[in-house]
């Protein structure tokens, strides 16, 4: 059986939800022959990556499954890298504010996903839920999570993918999204 982290994240910039959090609270805590761990994390640089890489350790996670919101986008967007930058342009829900700072000293500039984010996408898109790759996971707390996660589990066989999800807003609903997820988990794992 194979254990699946998922990770979403608390409200930030004044809102008052998480699109994130209402999709990943909605899935199931088995999809065919994966087992789920559902985990909510703080929208803090740094914390976020450290409680996600502890859980992911602690369970023996063979991949984590990161999901976000990306409030501006009218479509679910697969991340397909994460760079070594944080700069924000609204504080952290700690007050950090970082200004081109990398995530992790030394590190390498990017990393690409190592789950298959094309076929993720083409799942998603085939329940009839809008979907593209994104080439850009942005410079905030995702793309931190995202980077870090990816540093992490480098030399290993976790795989980490990240996906940013529209405001209910766009039109999309929850659920819709819950559902187009729980089918792309089925079909990669
Ligand atoms: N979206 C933000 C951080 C938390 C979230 O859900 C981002 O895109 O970085």
């Amino acid at each position: 059986m194979k254990k699946i982290l998922v990770t979403y994240f608390e409200p930030f910039g004044g809102e008052e939800e998480n699109v994130s959090s209402l999709v990943g609270g909605l899935l199931p805590s088995r999809i065919a022959d994966a087992e789920i761990e559902k985990l909510l994390l703080p929208v803090e640089f740094g914390n976020a990556a450290q409680i996600a890489i502890d859980k992911a350790e602690e369970m023996c996670a063979d991949a984590v499954i990161a999901l976000g919101e990306a409030g501006a986008r009218k479509a679910v967007t697969p991340e397909m890298a994460a760079l070594n930058l944080r700069y924000a342009s609204i504080p952290d829900n700690r007050g950090e504010k970082p200004q081109d700072e990398p995530c992790i000293p030394g590190a390498p500039n990017a990393y690409f996903s190592t789950l298959p984010i094309r076929d993720a996408a083409n799942t998603i898109g085939g329940c009839g839920v809008p979907c593209s790759v994104s080439y850009s996971a942005g410079t905030y707390v995702c793309n931190d999570l995202y980077f870090c996660l990816l540093h992490h589990f480098k030399e290993t066989s976790v795989c980490i993918g990240f996906i940013h999800l529209p405001k209910e807003s766009s039109g999309l609903n929850a659920d819709a999204m819950a559902k187009a997820l729980e089918k792309m988990i089925e079909k990669l794992f």
